[in-house]
Formats: structure tokens, sequence, C-alpha cells
């Protein structure tokens, strides 16, 4: 009997045996030999690992090997643990270019109608939004008065005085692993939140809810590099602190399943996720990258489109897996140190549906995740010869969606 043969009889043994199933710590940390690698992008890190617990929570844990960690950590707490991999480093894809601005500038939340709503007194009261992204400056003077403060946490005293698990997140939280970067120079989470939330009061950005709220959940480094472990720990902070909606403006995830897994955790708790599409100019129907190709129920993957609204050459798209193009092209918004830029990226086109939706539900409180995806999706503008490669064909209009949110959620 050569090797292969051997190899089958042992998997039909097991098959058989499956009826018996015991969990294992094999069976638990399937990746731990790395047989799976060869097969994905990024850097697995050795000494940690992420933990998803039988009660939908994830942790990262640290050892010295995985054998120990097997031995010490995963055996001992088995009858807990749901599934366990490697933390892997990826280089987050974000945005494309700044160039500085000194005027006002807010060409995409007109085109979208966002000030139609700001009209009617809605611009995202009560609603936190998560930007689980790089450095957020929360001292520039349009962030600083929409962070949303967890005002049980003493800033800077360097002890966790609400025992959420997190020293001294007053105005947010940083969960960077990757070392020897300057955490707080790039312009990437800034820019984002501005988009959303920067209030017009302090400055000449408008953003597309002016007083939503914002959770800032750091895991990308200013080398534009972040672990999958670290933004599952982001995206799970930001929902602790009763964020409704998260913004994910990157891309570039190896390795998907614990990933997976926590988007499957955000659509059960009726978290909308809203997901660059990236900027490769790609399919994502053909050649998938994640976040953006996961569709769970609650998400939306965005394509960027122009200031003259067509589909940026660069906007990666798909028919299937990207619901709606925003604008995404020359976007004003906020930068550290008190200052405006401009960005392009589907990293901007992101947050204008996030604002978007923040809009949508504080108009309509009582909306799910799912109602407001579909208010999103069912009132986008399609223009015919624009080629919005997307699934709707078109790009949003939050003033048409509120008109079918409110047939849903009268
Ligand atoms: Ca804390
Ligand atoms: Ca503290």
């Amino acid at each position: 009997m050569d090797v292969q043969k051997i190899l089958s009889a042992v998997a039909i043994i097991f098959a058989l045996s499956a009826c018996s199933y015991k969990k294992s710590a094999e069976s638990v940390f399937p990746g731990k030999s790395g047989a799976d690698a060869a097969a994905c992008l990024g850097q697995a890190i050795q000494t940690r690992f992420i933990v998803e617990w039988e009660d939908g929570k994830f942790t990262v844990e640290k050892s010295s090997s995985a054998d120990k960690f097997e031995k010490e950590f995963i055996v001992p707490k088995l009858n807990e643990i749901r599934f366990v991999q490697y933390d892997r480093t990826f280089q987050v894809e974000t945005a494309k270019e700044v160039r500085a601005s000194g005027y006002s500038d807010s060409w995409g939340q007109q085109m979208i109608k966002a000030d139609t709503l700001w009209a009617q007194g809605i611009y995202g009261q009560n609603i936190k939004v998560g930007v689980v992204d790089s450095y957020v400056d929360t001292s520039h003077p349009q962030i600083r008065p929409r962070i949303a403060v967890n005002a049980a946490e003493i800033p800077g005293n360097g002890i966790d005085d609400d025992g959420n698990g997190v020293v001294d997140d007053y105005y947010g939280a940083r969960f960077v692993s990757t070392p020897g970067t300057n955490p707080t120079t790039s312009s990437h989470g800034t820019h984002v939140t501005g988009i959303i939330a920067a209030d017009p009061n302090y400055g000449d950005i408008q953003g597309v809810a002016p007083q939503s709220q914002i959770i800032p959940a750091q895991f990308i480094s200013d080398d534009g590099r972040g672990t999958l472990g670290d933004a599952i720990l982001a995206m799970q902070y930001a929902v602790s602190r009763g964020a409704r909606i998260i913004n994910a403006s990157w891309g570039g995830s190896p390795c998907d399943t614990s990933l997976k897994n926590a988007f499957v955790s955000l659509q059960d708790r009726g978290i909308l996720v809203v997901v660059a599409a990236g900027n490769e100019g790609t399919d994502i129907d053909v050649s998938p990258t994640f976040p953006a190709a996961f569709n769970v129920g609650t998400q939306i993957t965005v394509a960027a489109s122009s200031r003259m609204d067509f589909m940026t050459y660069w906007s990666n798209s798909g028919f299937n897996l990207v619901h709606v193009a925003a604008p995404g092209e020359d976007i004003l918004s906020t930068v550290p140190n008190n200052g405006t830029a401009y960005m392009d990226g589907t990293s901007m086109a992101a947050p204008m549906v996030s604002g978007a939706a923040a809009l949508l539900m504080s108009a309509r409180p009582t909306a799910t995740a799912v109602q407001v995806k579909q208010a999103i999706l069912q009132s986008v503008d399609v223009t015919s010869g624009h080629q919005f490669k997307v699934n709707t064909r078109g790009r949003i209009n939050v003033q048409k969606a509120l008109e079918v949110l409110t047939r849903l959620v009268p």
C-alpha cells in the first residue's frame, strides 16, 4: 500500500469516527502545522494566536511557541474554544494620494443629497460609527466634538478605569502590534472620520452625518501594516462601545477564516459594516479581496465614483460582490494638525456610505442594519452610460434612501 492509499484509509477511518466526533486541539487549530501558509498572503506571527470563543468573543493570545500554546492554553480550555489561527501581518491597502487644500468643497455630500436631510434637521444624532482604521487625530477642532468619549474612563492615568480591558480608552482605542512605526502621522483615519462626521461649526468640512459620533479604533500603523487579530479586536471594541456602523476603509487581508467569522459575528449582532472595494481596478467577483468580498448580510461594499459621476478607472468593481458606488475621488476632508486635504480612494467612498447610513438610522432609529442596507441599495441613481460595474448599477442617493426607509419603517 503506498502512502497515498494509507492516507486515504486514514481519512476514511477518521470520517467514520466522526459520528462520535469530539473536539480536539487539532480540530480547533487546523492551521497549526502551517500547511495553509503557502496559500496565505501576509506573514504568520508564530507567537500570536487569534482565539474565537464559543460565546462569540475574540481574543489575541501570546505564547513562545504553537506547541506550548496548544498544550498550556488550548487543551485546558478546549470546551470554550471554537477556532484558533495564527495572527498574521498584512499590508493594508488604503488610499491613493493627498494634496493640500485651503477652501471648502463638499461636492460628494451634495451629489448624494445629504444636504436635503440636513435641511430636515437630520444630522446623524445619537448614532455611533466605529472608524476601524489608522490613527485618528482626536485633537482636530472639527473632529474633537464628534468623538464618542468613554466617560467611564479617566484618560492618561495608565489604568483601565472602566474595566473594559483597554487602558485609557477615553477617546478611543489603539490595537497596533506591528512594531517600529510612528503611530500618529497617518492621515487616513482622520480623513475617513471627517467624511463621516466633521463638525462644520469649527472649519471648512461638513461630514455627511455631522452630528454622528465616532469611535476611533486604530489597527493600521503608519507604514500601512496591520494584523488580522488587531483588526478583529478593533471592530469588537467599537461594537462594545455602542457602534451601530463599522467603517472598514481597508483591504488586502490574508487567510480569512477568523476575519470572516468576525464579520459573521457583526452581522449576527445587527451591525452594518461598510467596506471599501479596493483600488486595483479589478473585478472582485473574479479576483476576490477581503474583507470586500465577504458579502455578509449586513455588509455594503463600496466602489468609488468621480466628480463627473462616473466610476473611477482605479476602483475595484463586481456585479455580484460590490453593492454601490459613492463619491471617492477628489474628496476634501480633515487631516491631522488642524489641516484639510484631498484624497482619492474607495477608502473615501466607504465613509460616504457610513455617513449616509448614520443619517438614515438617526431618522429611523428602529430600522435594522438590513433595512438600512436595503434602503441604500434600492435608491441608487442609475445613469445610462456611466458604467457603474456594481450590483445595483448606481451611485448612492440618501434623499431617495430615506424615502425607501420610510416605507419600510413607517
Ligand atoms: Ca477602559
Ligand atoms: Ca484610565
